[in-house]
């Protein structure tokens, strides 16, 4: 039976006592190829996969790090946990602290957070503090709680997050026996970008891969600070998950950009919904607007002539948290149904 990523990649982390580990059977997700985006996006050549992290135990990505955190925080004896979110954090914490016996407390921008992740982190147990700011004010009152307090800081800073989140640079080369030519991401907080980067060179170093992708992240335009090279006092985007102006792990995904001769864009909420509903209605997938920001940028590469397709391609566009989680983007316009009365003949009438 699959028990979870740590486990499955013990020779890769650093946990020292195996009765402790705290797992929700996290990774291990599903990665697919899509049939018929690429072709409708005018792609040939080019095998594109989706890493679909929705479908981790809380929804999203997180996950993943949250294992390896808590796990740790547990070892060490910790009572609770704490962390600034933009939604998906605060929920994995609250779930992995929950089933650990610890108390979670997450610090979340007002009003600023998807209903279903919110709704996670109260059915969970966790104490939510919505704070009058963004998640980068938030990011700043938890690292300076955790300093004084008698409390383990959760987010991506603590470094046993990223350690996590390598792991699915680890899946998807155990499912190519390779690596990708090029990973498409979303790039918020940019913790992943810069997990996946680790996770690939540990595997190359180790040779189970003899190359290495080129890391491909997107901000969105209103929150790109990576991108235009400076802090966004005042980020906005439809993307909730990555409305963040100020990222902890700046300086690693730009090395990460860098190293692996990759690049860091942005792409407009317009063309993260547009990227959103070709997802769901050409291959049935519904991914969260953040997770749409890799398909929205493969798109705008695709069309700019950005990919080198005179030879086979691999992509692999990971989707990084579960569209249900946010309803709320698709169902805006109050709800477009038309509603009849329950007669045969009238229902009859659709078919033709
Ligand atoms: C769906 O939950 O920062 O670049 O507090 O939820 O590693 O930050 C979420 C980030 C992409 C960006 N996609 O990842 C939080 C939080 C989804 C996300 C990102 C997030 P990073």
């Amino acid at each position: 039976m699959y028990e979870g990523l740590i486990r499955k990649y013990r020779n890769y982390l650093d946990v020292q006592d195996d009765s402790k580990i705290v797992t929700l059977n996290e990774g291990n997700t599903l990665f697919l190829r899509l049939k018929n985006l690429p072709s409708a996006i005018g792609l040939k050549n080019v095998n594109v996969y989706v890493k679909f992290e929705g479908l981790n135990p809380t929804g999203s990505f997180k996950d993943r790090g949250m294992t390896m955190a808590v796990t740790k925080a547990n070892e060490n004896g910790s009572k609770a946990v704490i962390c600034a979110s933009t939604g998906n954090t605060s929920a994995s914490a609250a779930a992995y602290a929950a089933v650990s016996g610890m108390k979670a407390f997450v610090l979340i921008p007002d009003r600023k957070i998807a209903l279903g992740k919110l709704a996670q982190a109260i059915v969970y147990g966790a104490r939510v503090i919505a704070i009058d700011g963004n998640f980068d004010d938030a990011l700043n009152m938890v690292v300076r709680l955790s300093e004084t307090e008698d409390v383990t800081l959760v987010n991506s800073i603590n470094p046993f997050r990223l350690q996590g989140q390598k792991t699915a640079a680890f899946e998807i080369c155990d499912a190519l026996h390779r690596a990708p030519d090029y990973l498409m991401l979303p790039v918020g907080n940019a913790g992943n970008i810069s997990a996946y980067w680790m996770g690939f060179k540990e595997y190359y170093e180790n040779r189970e891969i003899a190359n290495l992708p080129k890391m491909t992240g997107f901000q969105a335009a209103g929150a790109a600070p990576i991108v235009e090279n400076r802090v966004i006092s005042n980020p906005e985007t439809v993307a909730t998950a990555i409305r963040i102006g100020n990222p902890a792990s700046w300086k690693l995904a730009v090395a990460a950009r860098d190293e692996s001769k990759g690049s860091i864009s942005a792409v407009t909420d317009e063309e993260i919904l547009v990227a959103q509903q070709l997802l769901a209605s050409q291959e049935g997938i519904f991914a969260e607007p953040a997770s749409c920001a890799s398909v929205a940028g493969l798109i705008k590469k695709a069309s700019a002539g950005d990919l080198e397709t005179d030879r086979p391609l691999d992509i692999v566009c990971v989707l990084t948290g579960n569209g249900l989680k946010d309803t709320s983007v698709v169902l805006k316009d109050e709800l477009k149904i038309d509603v009849f009365r329950p007669d045969l003949e009238q229902l009859r009438t659709l078919f033709h």
